[in-house]
Order: C-alpha cells, then structure tokens, then sequence
C-alpha cells in the first residue's frame, strides 16, 4: 500500500507550519507493508496544484492524504468538501493574491472527500484526540490543493481515498495541540486506511503515556487478590511516575500512598489525575505509620533493592494484621523465556539472572520475617509490536548490559520479523508473589 502525504511550508505569520514537522517525522519512521511518500509543498497556489498533480500522477498511489495547518482550530478538522474557488485577500508565498476566482474554469463546483473520515473521526475520538468534521477548508492554498488532487484524480478516472485534514497549530494550550498528539492522530489515520477497523497500538501507548505501563494482569491481581476497595489503604513502594497507585486510586476510591527514592519521579507523580499521595523515602524506612495499610506493593522494584529482607521488614510494619503483601517481580523462567527481549537477545539472560533475586529466597526471606500465606500468580500479556524504536534506541537497561555486535544481531533479528509479520509479539509477564501478615 503507497500513501501520498503531503504538507506545506511556513507563510504569512505562521512560523513553523506543524503540517511539514509531522509529514517529516513520518518520512523518517517505517511503517511495516506502508510506503509513504511524502512532500512539503510551497504554499503557493500554482506551484503546490502543479505539484501535487505531478505527485498524484507519478507516483500512482493508493491513496492521498494531504495536511495542512488552520491556526485557529482547536481540533483535527476533516475536511469533507473541495470549492472551486480561490479567494482571499491573503498573498500566497508567490505574492499571488486571489479573489473569487475559479481554479478550474468549468469543473465542478465541489469534489467530496474520498478519505474515510468517519472511520477518521471514531479512531481518533476513541484515542482522546479532538477531532471535528469542517465543511469549508478556506479559499487559500490548502483548499486549492484539495481541489486540485481531487480534480485530477477525476480526470483520471482514478477512484482512490483522498482528502484533506486541517490540523491546529502548535502548543500545549488550546487552540494549539501537542505535535506529538498531532502526529499520533496522523499514523492513525494513516493506519485506518492501510490497515482498517485494526488498532494501532503505538498511537494508543504515545496518547495514553501516563497509564502506558500498568500491565492489565498486574492490575486485575493487586485488585482482586489485594481485595482493594474504596475503604482501603494502599501504600506502593517504588511508585516511580505513580501509574500503578494511580490505577489503584482511580479504579476503586481507595486510599494510596506512594514512596519513591526520586524526586524527578514524584513530581511526574503528582501530575497523575488522581489523588495520591507520594513523598520521598526508600524502601526500608517509608516514614509511613506503623500497622494501618491493607495492602503494600512493589512494582519491578525488588531487583533494585540492596537489603531484601529489609524492605520486607518495613512492609510488615506498615500493614495491619491481616494485610497483604505484594512484589512484582520476574522469576528465572520469566527472564529467560522473555519476548522478545531474551529470544532475540539472548546475550541479556545472563547478566538479568544476576540482576533479580530468585523467588524462592524471596519467599524464604518473607517467612523469617513473619508472612504467611505466601504464593505466587503469573500473569501475561501479548502486544503486537509495530513500533520497535525504544528497542533501536536502548530503552530497556537489559540492552545496556550486552555487547554491541550482540545487540545489533538482536536489533537485525527484530526488524526481520517486523518485515515479514508486520509486527513483533511482545509477551510481557510478571509473578505476583503474595503474602499475609497473620491476623493476631
Ligand atoms: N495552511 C494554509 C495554507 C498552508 C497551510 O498549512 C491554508 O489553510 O490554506
């Protein structure tokens, strides 16, 4: 599948024209089974119509997407309808200056939008991204671009998705948006048209970033087998960015403390939409009062911690008789069968056993300390890979502990099954390992 994307260049006194950032940026991914061509076209009248119908005719592709930006907006606007008519007072870059002039003399009044925008509209709204249908894209340079790739389409007898979508300037206020919320609304629009009614995962993960690592397996079990309700008191250590005690909080009223080691940490932590409430501290001594907590938890934390049993020490201390304890953590089978860290990158094995205690000294440390009712859960996840840069770029620690030539022939095997399946399976999996302070 070809898709032509097209944006513009800056003009009059728009600066940085966020329709070519976002055409750029997607010119330098790679889409598996999408080639994408992409242009910035002169905000001219005639140099962008000749051009786009130079595009559309050279490159014969499956569709035609073209942006550009209407400052003033605060949503994605998906333009439904081309006017033959340019007609502002506003000079184009050229100095052209149009007025209620036809683009093409004779053709037709209007031409439709032939992109699927009402498939547009409900992918981007279930993404949380303001979107809007415009019956009127101007009488500048966009409008003209629109009409002029859908003239020749026409003319050409060619049938193919094409359209126009506005998008609103930049910046964190509204009008403005995000570009990175701009870009993720473009991949899946882009995505919708390759791959329709399929979700695209890495839109998702960049729109929903606060909430992109609570793991659904992780979640159910602390809910569930923690017994978490909105009278109960919850205290994670190791909240990190709080998205955990966030979860908590949000999905059931309870109470939650969070202690964190990083300051960094706890001030993304008190942007989370819910209540709770974080202070620094470490895993041996929270600060936190002595026997009121119903459940205290940990989060791909132990293997960081010098003084297991002393985290386990303080986390009796804090919970009230009856309460539970709970560390997520990865067991030895987890860490070798890892995907597709460890069948890719089998090298990072080694290095990872050495890192992470074994559950069983964990469960023996938490008998001596006092625990009973100890056991274990596993649970999994599977994710569909179609973005694999945090793996190109090193973001796991495991990638650092490898040696070049190794990681490379890791990277090499991933972008080959990206290739051939179109995505890379990710099986992502976590021991919840429980205990009880008995009841007195
Ligand atoms: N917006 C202008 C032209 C170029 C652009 O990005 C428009 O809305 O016509």
């Amino acid at each position: 599948m070809k898709i032509l994307l097209t944006g513009f260049t800056p003009f009059l006194d728009v600066d940085v024209n966020p329709s070519a950032l976002i055409v750029t940026h997607i010119a330098n991914q790679r889409y598996p089974g999408l080639e994408i061509i992409t242009e910035v076209l002169p905000t001219m009248y005639d140099a962008a119509g000749a051009r786009i119908e130079a595009l559309v005719t050279e490159h014969t592709p499956d569709a035609v997407v073209c942006l550009g930006v209407a400052q003033s907006r605060s949503a994605i606007s998906l333009e439904r309808v081309a006017r033959n008519r340019d007609s502002t007072i506003r000079p184009d870059n050229a100095g052209a200056i149009r007025e209620d002039t036809p683009i093409i003399p004779d053709g037709a009044e209007t031409y439709l939008s032939t992109l699927p925008i009402e498939r547009f509209k409900a992918v981007l709204a279930k993404q949380g991204i303001p979107v809007e249908y415009s019956d009127s894209a101007g009488a500048y340079v966009c409008n003209h671009v629109f009409y002029r790739a859908r003239h020749v389409l026409e003319q050409q007898g060619r049938a193919i998705p094409c359209g126009f979508i506005h998008v609103p300037g930049m910046g964190d206020e509204p009008p403005g948006l995000p570009l990175e919320t701009m870009i993720a609304a473009v991949e899946s629009c882009l995505h919708e048209i390759a791959q329709p009614g399929t979700i695209h995962y890495d839109a998702l993960a960049a729109q929903y970033a606060p909430n992109r690592s609570t793991h659904p397996g992780v979640m159910n079990d602390l809910l569930v087998s923690g017994g978490v309700r909105a009278s109960s008191k919850v205290a994670e250590i190791g909240c990190g960015t709080g998205n955990y005690l966030s979860a908590l909080v949000s999905q059931t009223g309870c109470e939650g403390w969070g202690i964190d080691p990083s300051a960094e940490m706890l001030a993304y932590a008190r942007q989370q939409p819910a209540a709770i409430r974080v202070q620094p501290g470490s895993a041996d001594n929270t600060e936190l009062s002595p026997g009121v907590f119903d459940l205290v938890y940990s989060v791909d934390v132990i293997h960081h911690l010098s003084d297991t049993a002393a985290y386990f020490r303080e986390a009796y201390r804090l919970l009230r008789s009856g309460g539970k304890l709970c560390t997520v953590t990865d067991s030895e089978e987890i860490i070798r069968t890892r995907q597709p860290l460890s069948t890719h990158f089998p090298e990072t094995i080694a290095p990872e056993l050495a890192r992470y205690p074994r559950i069983a000294d964990l469960e023996s440390s938490m008998g001596e300390v006092g625990f009973g009712q100890i056991g274990q859960r596993t649970v999994e996840q599977q994710t569909a890979l179609t973005d694999i840069t945090a793996y190109r770029e090193k973001a796991f620690s495991a990638l650092h502990l490898i040696a070049e030539e190794d990681f490379q022939r890791g990277l090499a095997r991933m972008e080959a099954e990206l290739q051939e399946k179109g995505a890379v399976l990710r099986v992502s999996r976590y021991v919840l390992l429980w205990g009880m302070k008995p009841a007195d």
